[in-house]
């Protein structure tokens, strides 16, 4: 082949780029906007940041009152079950904590699966929750699914991180966006801690 042919089909290789550049605006309603996720998106794409090792997406963190220095992650203190931190509520007595994280979910989402690893140590041995860790979805301010809950009563005095059974929840409402909440409400003596770890959230599409 010439070098003059090489050029000219070069030229023409390239040609279908020029001329096909501009898109036309996307003219879809924000109601009709893609989801960043299908039904069958793999587990790591609906809970970022599962196991609270990353920097982002930060989980937020809210407690009532607030307590100076106070931070909901640990590591050094304890021995994650993945990865360097872990999420560590409780350890105080009388406040109400909660850990929250963005959650994408899917049109058409009917139920959600939530598995993790759980150590829950307490001296309070009364047959009573007087201290629970509760797991919800929101969408906005409105609960769209209750996970279930892990309180005092699933505690011992020492505890090694181990599975927990998987939390199944029916959601009520499929938004794109929604808030995964770890909520832990303690009472004013014997106190429990709630360590959590190498959390996974499936979402289904068809009904339970
Ligand atoms: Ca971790
Ligand atoms: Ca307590």
């Amino acid at each position: 082949m010439s070098l003059r042919k090489l050029v000219l089909v070069a030229a023409i290789a390239v040609a279908p780029a020029c001329g096909s550049v501009a898109a036309s605006p996307d003219a879809a309603s924000p109601d009709a906007a893609p989801r960043d996720v299908k039904c069958d998106s793999t587990s790591d794409k609906f809970l970022p940041n599962a196991s609270f090792d990353l920097a982002t997406p930060a989980w937020k963190q809210e407690t009532t009152p607030v307590v100076a220095g106070q931070s909901l992650l640990c590591g050094s203190s304890i021995t994650p079950a993945d990865g360097t931190l872990a999420a560590c509520m409780g350890g105080r007595d009388g406040q109400i904590q909660s850990l929250s994280q963005t959650v994408a979910l899917p049109a058409g989402a009917k139920t959600v699966t939530l598995t993790g690893q759980k150590c829950i140590t307490t001296v309070d041995t009364d047959a009573v929750d007087n201290d629970v860790l509760e797991f919800e979805l929101l969408e906005a301010t409105t609960v769209i699914a209750t996970f279930g809950q892990f309180s005092n009563q699933d505690g011992a005095r020492d505890c090694q991180f181990t599975a927990f059974s998987p939390l199944v929840a029916t959601l009520t409402d499929d938004p794109p966006e929604a808030t995964l909440r770890l909520r832990a409400t303690l009472n004013t003596l014997k106190t429990t801690s709630f360590f959590i770890d190498a959390l996974k959230l499936d979402v289904t599409c068809a009904a339970p």
